[in-house]
């Protein structure tokens, strides 16, 4: 493998490997290839590098007999590769020489990769993080979940309205995996459970292959390589010749279709489950599969199923594959004959579950005669579950209750550990959700704060700010990220403010010219760059933004000689289709932004941006530029948030609430470099109970109570002027998440954020600060933290001074 910071191969001999995987993996010559030619040629060249590592991983974790932890995920939200690769074998500038030496332009065939956008959001991201960090730190690990035909949907904006096509990233070839043909497991789905002599047996009516495709995730420096494990679905048999030989050839290709169904699309929902039988189908195919796969590897390295807990870590990335809880209870006892409760106990041994949300739309629950349907062996071993957890804890929790089969409760019980993903979530779960079970199982409840790879989040996204930690503290941090407090040193040193606000600069002009580039949307580089970039939810409060945004246009037009500090409020991100309220909210966003973008009195002073089809990859170029961070949910109810670390790494400080991740963020930067505002978590829950709370607040507010008139009266659709008299309604009489009641404190917090702006070089030093105090956040610490507290797994690397203590 190679040592640290030498690219493995010089720029000469990795050009002569893309055109020799031009010539026979694409079958072109250079005069004649397209920027696919070369972007394939190029990927296929960088993965190359990554086969040795790859395989000297393996044959290590399999030599030494160590534990594996196993990641269930039904997304992995990844984004782009190539960099990616290059970046974690130092082969990013050879790349970008090799390519310019035969005529191409790297930049623009990184550019020309997909997406693959296998997730919604946080969940889905948070788990590519832990990917890149379990190789960086060489814990053996396989990512496990579901090779979607089509990712999240691409989003476009017709005269302001969101419009959804379906994404299709797998149409070009897919550079980065390889097809495993050979390893296939049967699905069993639906039939009956029968008693055969005392013993229950499954006759299944319905058998869907799983089909593996294994991407290799390499860590930094190439030192350990772990797998990415993605299932697609295919019919046991491709094809009913009976039905052919009768000419009806629909019927004769129907056993494909409906088998491939199950890998074809990700559920766009973000935190609301629907309850489709197909998505509990996705979710049992992709962890009946996994279970299978990891079963068989350790039978076949010679264990005894008894002692499993022993070299298995199966980490529950949410409860969507809260299944694999009976399902390793069956494979126990109908195909090892283990008894229910050594079965119970064996299982329970090996997994760990993660909450991710406190919203209870978002807690699974499945109609019990549904399940019942699809799962009827499952659907017996959750009563059996049940009784076992009833003889141990008593009867205050049920699993199965009022006709619903409750995935949270499930997972919790077969869990030996529980985390939330941030401090005050997890106390959060401790006191809400499951506070019952809490009581039950003392001390099962973790936390583990979220973090982020700063390899793809600050290495490869901010080169000039990469360039400057280099020189200012060496190269140690990207897999050491504390070390960024070596920057505190330098926050007084002018030399340094300068050249990290150059580096910010750079930055935004980047942005300016993409935006200029994509949308032909022009703005002004020196105004603050104030940045929204999430999932549009209700409870992350894109449109307290936006009514925010209106407030400062009428204040701006009342005072126009004031002296004001020109912002660019940039938003991005999708609504689930089906999500009314949120499609409106993008809908306002736009509208809004057309009327205060074409009034000449605000000119240069305030300007509204929403790029439509927000991805990992717009994140990678408006995160650097930012400024400002907004970090608004209502208290409570972010349990992590992952986009406030990264803007925070690279130089933006943040205006949030008490909530999620934020809280932790503040204690890391130091309350007096924080923007915060709003109620906190117990005071929501108070106000809640206030009656009217929300007219009171609107009444209390001339302010807010002007600009909730102008978008009710039509300023912003004067041609339908009604469009938006149902969105203010709900604002004055259902205001769940404290829209009304936290608008004056962001209102009020927001001016103070102009007159710090406006001071640049003391912003510019808080800008410093925020990247030198947030190191901790790197998922590096996040995943330690799960390999000592829950997995009980060690590295398997060997440092200078000794093993690296990640246990
Ligand atoms: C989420 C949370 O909403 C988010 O706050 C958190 O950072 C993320 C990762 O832990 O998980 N939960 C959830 O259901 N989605 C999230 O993004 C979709």
């Amino acid at each position: 493998m190679s040592s640290p910071n030498t690219p493995p191969v010089s720029a000469q001999d990795f050009a002569a490997s893309i055109l020799q995987h031009l010539k026979t993996s694409l079958g072109k010559d250079a005069p004649h290839a397209s920027l696919y030619d070369w972007r394939m040629s190029l990927s296929l060249a960088l993965r190359d590098l990554v086969v040795d590592p790859w395989f000297e991983s393996t044959r290590r974790t399999y030599e030494a007999r160590g534990k594996r932890v196993y990641y269930l995920s039904m997304e992995f939200l990844i984004g782009r590769l190539i960099e990616d690769v290059a970046v974690n074998l130092q082969m990013d500038e050879v790349a970008s020489e090799a390519l310019e030496s035969l005529g191409q332009t790297y930049e623009k065939v990184v550019a020309d990769e997909p997406d693959a956008a296998l997730g919604n959001g946080g969940l889905g991201r948070l788990a590519a993080c832990f990917m890149d960090s379990l190789s960086t730190l060489g814990i053996p690990a396989y990512g496990y979940g579901i090779r979607y035909e089509h990712g999240l949907f691409e989003q476009h904006f017709d005269k302001g309205v969101q419009v959804e096509t379906a994404e299709t990233w797998l149409e070009q070839r897919h550079a980065w995996e390889f097809e495993r043909p050979e390893v296939n497991y049967p699905i069993l789905f639906g039939g009956h459970v029968a008693d055969e002599d005392g013993k229950a047996v499954w006759h299944p009516e319905e058998t869907v292959i799983a089909s593996a495709f294994d991407t290799p995730v390499v860590g930094w420096e190439g030192r350990w390589a772990n797998t990415l494990r993605l299932w697609a679905a295919k019919p046991d048999r491709n094809f009913d010749l009976e039905s052919f030989n009768r000419g009806d050839y629909i019927a004769a290709s129907a056993p494909e279709a409906l088998a491939r169904t199950i890998s074809r699309v990700l559920y766009p929902d973000d935190t609301t489950d629907v309850g489709k039988e197909l998505r509990l189908k996705q979710e049992y195919f992709f962890t009946s599969a996994s279970l299978q796969d990891l079963v068989r590897r350790f039978l076949s390295e010679g264990g005894d199923l008894k002692s499993l807990p022993d070299y298995v870590a199966i980490q529950l990335n949410d409860t969507h594959p809260a299944i694999a809880g009976p399902e390793l209870v069956r494979i126990l006892m109908d195909l090892h004959s283990f008894e229910v409760s050594d079965a119970i106990s064996t299982a329970r041994g090996c997994l760990a579950y993660t909450n991710h949300t406190l919203l209870p739309e978002a807690l699974e629950r499945w109609p019990e005669d549904l399940f019942a349907r699809v799962l009827p062996r499952h659907h017996r071993i959750i009563q059996l579950i049940e009784a076992a957890h009833f003889a141990e804890a008593g009867e205050q929790v049920r699993i199965i209750e009022h006709g619903e089969v409750k995935m949270g409760e499930l997972a919790f019980v077969m869990a030996h550990h529980v985390n939330g993903v941030s401090a005050l979530h997890s106390e959060l779960v401790k006191e809400t959700v499951f506070a019952d079970l809490h009581q039950a199982y003392p001390g099962r409840i973790v936390n583990q704060t979220n973090g982020i790879t700063p390899r793809r989040w600050l290495y490869a996204c901010n080169p000039p700010l990469r360039n400057l930690i280099n020189d200012t503290i060496g190269t140690a941090w990207p897999d050491d990220l504390e070390k960024l407090q070596g920057l505190n040193a330098h926050l007084d040193d002018p030399a340094f403010i300068d050249r990290f606000q150059a580096a910010k600069d750079t930055n935004k002009a980047r942005l300016s010219d993409w935006l200029k580039d994509r949308d032909g949307v022009s703005v002004d580089p020196a105004a603050m760059f104030d940045v929204q970039i999430k999932r549009i939810h209700e409870y992350k409060r894109q449109l307290m933004n936006l009514l925010e945004t209106v407030a400062l246009w009428n204040e701006i037009r009342d005072n126009p000689n004031g002296a004001w500090t020109p912002r660019v409020k940039i938003f991005g991100g999708k609504a689930a289709p089906g999500y009314v309220v949120a499609k409106e909210i993008i809908r306002l966003i736009n509208d809004a932004g057309a009327v205060i973008n074409g009034d000449p009195a605000t000119k240069g002073l305030l300007q509204v941006v929403y790029p439509e089809n927000y991805n990992v990859s717009m994140a990678e170029v408006l995160i650097p530029a930012t400024d400002l961070s907004e970090q608004i949910s209502t208290a409570g109810k972010e349990a992590s948030g992952t986009g406030n670390m990264k803007f925070a790494l690279n130089g933006a400080p943040t205006i949030g609430t008490l909530d999620g991740a934020n809280v932790e963020i503040r204690d890391c930067v130091g309350a007096e470099n924080f923007f915060l505002f709003g109620l906190t978590a117990a005071e929501v829950a108070a106000r809640r109970m206030e009656p009217d709370y929300a007219r009171h607040a609107i009444e209390a507010s001339p302010r807010l109570g002007r600009v909730l008139e102008q978008i009710r009266s039509g300023v912003f659709s004067p041609s339908d002027k009604d469009r938006y008299a149902g969105l203010v309604d709900g604002l004055f009489n259902h205001d769940y998440f404290l829209v009304t009641c936290d608008f004056d404190s962001y209102f009020d917090t927001q001016r103070v954020v102009d007159t710090a702006f406006a001071d640049a070089r003391s912003w510019t030093r808080l800008a410093a600060l925020n990247t030198a105090r947030v190191g901790w956040f790197s998922s590096d610490r996040t995943i330690s933290g799960y390999a000592r507290d829950i997995w009980n797994v060690r590295s398997m690397l060997a440092t200078g001074s000794g093993d690296r203590d990640v246990a």
